[in-house]
């Protein structure tokens, strides 16, 4: 009962019953126990800063109107913004750091467990930030590449940030260094909005939200994009750029999605998280000898590696590992009784999941410093010991088959086809190495836009549906829709990333999607990989040479759950792209902040924030403000 509410998903709809049956707690349980959920943390105005409150304010003038220390509403909500901008943004580029301290080692020789696995991406990326490489060895080049990575952490000057400014195209350069100029004029105050460095934007708003110091609204959310904006084109790029050089670059090709991808006959180790450093290192060490022979040993088929969440999607696309859901999934993918180890890294991971294991022959197995879960197997991963470290993970896994218990095996037989691995490059080869024929496409009107979707589950949302019902309304409308992260799995699980949904498109892209072989909705990535999105609007705006907000893109977040998916909202906006936000964000008790956000932001950056519940309403706006940009450039 109520299943189908939960979940359109058929295989968690499938596993929901089982939940139930058996009495196994999972997210929609606990959220049901959290209601009614404070309408002040809703609407953002409750403050926790310091020691005379917590205040709190309420949006409708019954009670105090301002806290102990005399903030406003929109001082709460703003502040409490910027400290989620901050946390979603060093979340990712904390990520991005360690990638770039990994090229560093490999460089140097003092990693020998990775190696530059592309050298034609290390080329260039060194190429773009203006690294000579001409009769240079990699190592060298490496070495820079990783120098200039690290230097936009922690560089103490002014001048912004080296990747930013090599990376996006001028003319969205110019606007926000222009805007920086305007708000100086007519304020008298300099307002940043292009990032010095990535460490400093956040320890900025930390600084600044600390008690008494910035109250104006508009200042603490120029800082929030200031700070996102580090994210986006700094430390989730850099992430990015860099484990393609590590990893390889992903390439298109076909893989299975959903819980189906779970084998009955096989040691299923699931993959969970953000970081490929490890997760790359599973699946590669579950193909060794030593491995395949010990799973062989104790009757297993082979180790079976998928992924959940975002470090699932950076394997599924390097290496063609199953997908095996995205957030909502990973309680679900436990309760089949298949899963011999859950392995875990940063980012996502609900600390239930180490309960929920205990129920089952599951090794829960947490691996870094920053995601100690009470109730987990603790795996301290070091990347100079990479080999050894997930070859013993496989082993632990390996040594939990014989207890799985086969009576309580459930495996819901659902996957789907997708073809993933839409990168910038790939797309460009497949268009035939420039963007001039997508340009031509969307100037003729085949295609009409470019709708980016991101981010999660939600709870509050019934899982997937959004994601389905809204991308299945933009291709209809002939609007090519790419994506990243828990989208991107929903996407994949439900079909639309494979041919067959060509025939859901409406006839323009149907047509060119069947003349390049392609589904009519792209697998970009991880949720750091949202900086591949930015790389391609910033292809076609240098290659027009126009800005990112003239050209007909548009973004959302329709199931957004984290503090990532707030980073990556400001700095689409930042970058000039609108874009669509459901659950609601916690800014509505603040109403300068939502005015600013949702009004002013469409003047000031040429991106802007907007709410809706419906997504065929929301298909209906984001398609409106397509052909408004579309009227714009007489197209
Ligand atoms: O990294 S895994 S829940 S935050 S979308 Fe959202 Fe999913 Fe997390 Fe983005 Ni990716």
């Amino acid at each position: 009962e109520g299943h189908d509410k939960r979940s359109a998903d058929p295989a968690a709809v499938e596993m929901l019953r089982i939940a139930d049956r058996e009495g196994y707690a999972t997210i929609w349980e606990r959220y049901e126990k959290q209601q009614p959920q404070c309408s002040y943390g809703q609407l953002g105005t409750c403050c926790r800063i310091c020691s005379m409150g917590p205040c709190r304010i309420d949006p409708f003038g019954d009670g105090p109107t301002h806290g102990v220390c005399g903030a406003t509403a929109d001082t709460i909500v703003a502040r409490n913004l910027a400290r989620m901008a901050a946390v979603g943004s060093s979340s990712h580029s904390d990520h991005g750091r360690k990638v770039a301290l990994l090229l560093k080692a490999v460089a140097d020789g003092s990693n020998t467990d990775y190696q530059i696995s592309d050298e034609k991406k290390l080329l260039a990326v060194a190429t773009r930030l203006h690294i000579p490489i001409t009769g240079r060895s990699l190592p060298g080049v490496a070495a820079d590449v990783a120098a200039v990575a690290l230097d936009c952490f922690g560089n103490q000057g002014e001048e912004p940030l080296v990747f930013m400014e090599k990376y996006m195209p001028a003319k969205r350069f110019q606007r926000l260094k222009g805007l920086e100029e305007t708000l100086y004029k007519t304020t008298g105050a300099k307002t940043g909005l292009l990032p010095r460095a990535i460490d400093r934007e956040a320890v900025d708003i930390l600084h600044r939200t600390h008690f008494g110091c910035d109250h104006d609204p508009l200042s603490l959310v120029a800082q929030s994009i200031r700070c996102s904006l580090s994210d986006g084109w700094g430390g989730s790029l850099i992430a990015t750029e860099l484990q393609d050089i590590l990893l390889g670059s992903p390439t298109i090709r076909p893989v299975k999605a959903n819980l189906g991808v779970l084998e009955a006959e096989s040691v299923n180790v699931v993959v969970h998280g953000h970081e490929p450093i490890l997760s790359a290192k599973v699946g590669e060490m579950a193909q060794s000898e030593e491995c395949r022979r010990a799973a062989e040993a104790i009757g297993a088929k082979r180790v079976n590696v998928v992924g959940l969440c975002c470090t699932g999607n950076e394997v599924l696309l390097r290496q063609g590992v199953g997908m095996a859901g995205n957030e909502s999934h990973s309680e679900l993918a436990i309760m089949t009784g298949a899963v011999d180890a859950m392995v875990v890294d940063v980012q996502c991971i609900y600390p239930a999941l180490a309960d929920l294991s205990s129920c089952f022959h599951t090794k829960f197995i947490t691996t870094s410093e920053q995601a100690k879960i009470p109730g987990a197997l603790h795996i301290q991963f070091e990347e100079q010991h990479a080999d050894a470290i997930a070859t013993r993970i496989i082993k632990t896994a390996i040594a939990a088959f014989p207890n799985r218990n086969k009576a309580r095996v459930h495996i819901p037989q659902h996957s789907s086809t997708a073809i993933v691995g839409f990168t910038v490059e790939e797309i460009l080869k497949a268009l035939g190495g420039t963007p001039q024929p997508l340009v031509d496409l969307i100037v003729n009107g085949t295609i009409k836009g470019v709708a980016g979707i991101v981010g999660c589950n939600n709870v509050k949302v019934q899982q997937d549906f959004f994601h389905r019902v809204l991308t299945t309304e933009l291709i209809k409308r002939d609007i090519l829709v790419i994506g990243t992260g828990c989208w991107a799995i929903a996407a994949a699980k439900s079909g639309l990333m494979d041919l067959p949904a060509q025939d859901l498109a409406g006839s323009g892209l149907k047509a060119v999607c069947k003349q390049l072989g392609i589904p009519p909705v792209l697998h970009m990535g991880s949720c750091v990989d949202c900086s591949r999105m930015l790389n391609l609007a910033g292809a076609i705006a240098d290659h027009l040479a126009v800005d990112i907000s003239d050209l007909p893109l548009v973004g959302s977040a329709p199931e957004w759950t984290t503090e990532k998916a707030v980073a990556i909202g400001s700095y689409f906006v930042g970058s000039g792209i609108p874009v669509h936000l459901w659950p609601l964000p916690p800014i509505l008790g603040g109403p300068e902040v939502t005015r600013i956000l949702t009004q002013d932001a469409r003047d000031l950056l040429g991106g802007w924030f907007f709410v809706e519940e419906d997504p065929v309403a929301t298909a209906d706006q984001m398609e409106k403000i397509i052909m408004e940009r579309r009227g714009a450039l007489g197209i």
